[in-house]
C-alpha cells in the first residue's frame, strides 16, 4: 500500500494557465490526477530508453492484395514470436487489412520488429503504442 503525500509546485502564472487549459481539455478534473499522469507517462518511457522489460502494441494498415506483403509480414512476426502475444487482423474493407500486434519484451526487440514491419513495402500505416508491464509503476 502507498501513501499519499501532498507537496507544494512553484511554477510562472503563464504555464499554470496553460496547464489548466490543457488538462480542462484532456478532461481531468483535478491537477494531481493530470500530475500523476504525466509522472507515470515519463516512468513509461524511462522503461523503454533504460530497456527494460515492457508492452504495447504495433499497429498496421495494409493493401490486402499485395501476397508478396502479406507473406512477408507473416514471416517477420514468426521471427519474433518470442515478443509476440497475440495479433488480431481485422478485414477493414475490400482492399484494406488492420493489424494489431500486442508485444512484451525488451524494447529493443520490440522497436527492431517495429521497424520492419512499419518499412515493409506496401504498408500504408504503421503505429506503435509504447505500455508499461505495469509492475515498476503505481
Ligand atoms: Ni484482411
Amino acid at each position: 500500500m502507498s501513501f499519499l503525500v501532498r507537496f507544494g509546485v512553484s511554477l510562472e502564472k503563464e504555464l499554470l494557465k496553460k496547464f489548466d487549459t490543457h488538462i480542462k481539455k484532456k478532461k481531468y478534473t483535478n491537477r494531481s490526477e493530470a500530475i500523476r499522469d504525466l509522472i507515470r507517462g515519463n516512468l513509461v518511457m524511462e522503461e523503454w530508453q533504460e530497456g527494460k522489460e515492457i508492452t504495447g502494441s504495433i499497429t498496421l494498415v495494409y493493401d490486402h492484395h499485395k501476397r508478396e506483403l502479406v507473406n512477408m509480414l507473416i514471416d517477420i512476426q514468426h521471427d519474433y514470436h518470442g515478443i509476440i502475444l497475440s495479433s488480431q487482423h481485422i478485414h477493414l474493407d475490400h482492399d484494406n487489412c488492420l493489424e494489431i500486434i500486442v508485444i512484451k519484451g525488451k524494447p529493443q526487440m520490440v522497436e527492431e520488429l517495429y521497424g520492419k514491419l512499419k518499412s515493409a513495402k506496401g504498408v500504408k500505416h504503421g503505429g506503435i503504442s509504447m505500455a508499461t508491464t505495469g509492475k515498476g509503476i503505481l
